[in-house]
């Protein structure tokens, strides 16, 4: 590691469930699905981040914009779960007064520890206390740096959207439990709107979205040894204005069978596999969804475009 750069790291050794499991038990089901956090191998990663970067997809520049702009006071400490590659913190520890602390926590270990050493060359002024963990469950946060700093939880991306509502209040309080009495919250969300503009969000014309979602069955035939043929499947998208969702499948386009870890599934004519929901919300609507987990609005800050919603909020 670079000299001047202070990084500790804390492995409370989570268990994970694994893509063979999900994929098989899924399969079973009717309707069929593969839960999204599979999409993120090593190849459904370099896909999304071609995804963030299409004209269609704008959550990502227009968070980012809204990140640049905005500020918190001095002294945070911010955890960030789900921390991934450690992009978006980069964003905001540059806007931040003085930050004291970041905290990334992730369940995959070698990953996290690659992002959060990165972060703390990168940002020698700030110690990086990396904890590898479980974040969907209650976990103890070692002792910080910079007592008497705020904590701030940071969930950019609207990847808060990735989770049914009542799903996402649990996510939100398990949150509020770890960052403790006063913890405050930054985190981006998806606004509603014209559905012209979110199904193209996810119906981009370089066929990227596509692809990001086929790789689930390609990744099925590379790790569990998969005959699948990906010819004869494709990527669906559409805004339900009823359940404000975008929901994202894989449509099997003949009568066909599929040999998988042993085991053989049949997929009628137009079956659809459930990959994602994509949940947007008015600002009003999730400030009622965050109560729910213990949290009262201090701002909210959009784009002028109103596209893109980042909420801060303190616990109650
Ligand atoms: C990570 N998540 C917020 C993205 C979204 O927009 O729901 C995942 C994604 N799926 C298709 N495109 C992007």
């Amino acid at each position: 590691m670079k000299n001047g750069a202070r990084f500790a790291f804390h492995d409370l050794a989570p268990g994970e469930e694994s893509f063979r499991d999900a994929v098989l038990a899924g399969l079973e089901r009717a309707p069929k699905r593969i839960p999204c956090k599979f999409f993120y191998d090593a190849r459904g990663s370099a896909l999304f981040e071609e995804i963030c970067r299409l004209p269609e997809y704008y959550p990502t520049r227009t968070e980012v914009v809204i990140l640049e702009e905005n500020s918190m006071g001095p002294h945070c400490r911010v955890i960030e779960f789900g921390s991934g590659a450690s992009q978006k913190i980069r964003i905001l520890l540059q806007a931040l007064e003085r930050p004291a602390a970041y905290v990334p926590v992730d369940i995959s270990r070698e990953h996290l520890r690659d992002a959060a050493i990165g972060l703390a060359e990168d940002f020698p002024s700030v110690p990086v206390v990396a904890v590898c963990a479980d974040y969907t469950r209650p976990f103890p946060l070692p002792p910080l740096p910079g007592a008497g700093g705020k904590r701030v939880g940071f969930f950019p991306g609207s990847t808060i959207g990735n989770f049914e509502p009542d799903a996402a209040v649990a996510f939100l309080a398990n949150y509020a439990h770890i960052l403790g009495p006063k913890g405050e919250m930054l985190i981006g969300v998806d606004l509603k709107k014209e559905t012209d503009i979110l199904e193209a969000a996810y119906n981009d014309r370089a066929g990227v979205t596509a692809a990001f979602n086929l790789n689930l069955l390609e990744r099925v035939n590379r790790e569990l040894d998969g005959d699948l043929d990906i010819d004869r499947f494709e990527h669906l998208a559409f805004y339900s204005s009823a359940e404000g969702r975008v929901e994202i499948y894989i449509r099997s386009l003949a009568h066909q069978t599929a040999q998988i870890a042993g085991r053989r599934f049949r997929f009628a004519k137009d079956e659809l596999v459930h990959t994602e929901y994509s949940y947007k919300y008015s600002v009003d609507e999730f400030r009622v969804l965050a109560a729910r987990a213990g949290f009262r609005p201090v701002d909210t800050w959009t784009d002028p475009g109103e596209l893109f919603s980042v909420h801060y909020f303190r616990l109650r």
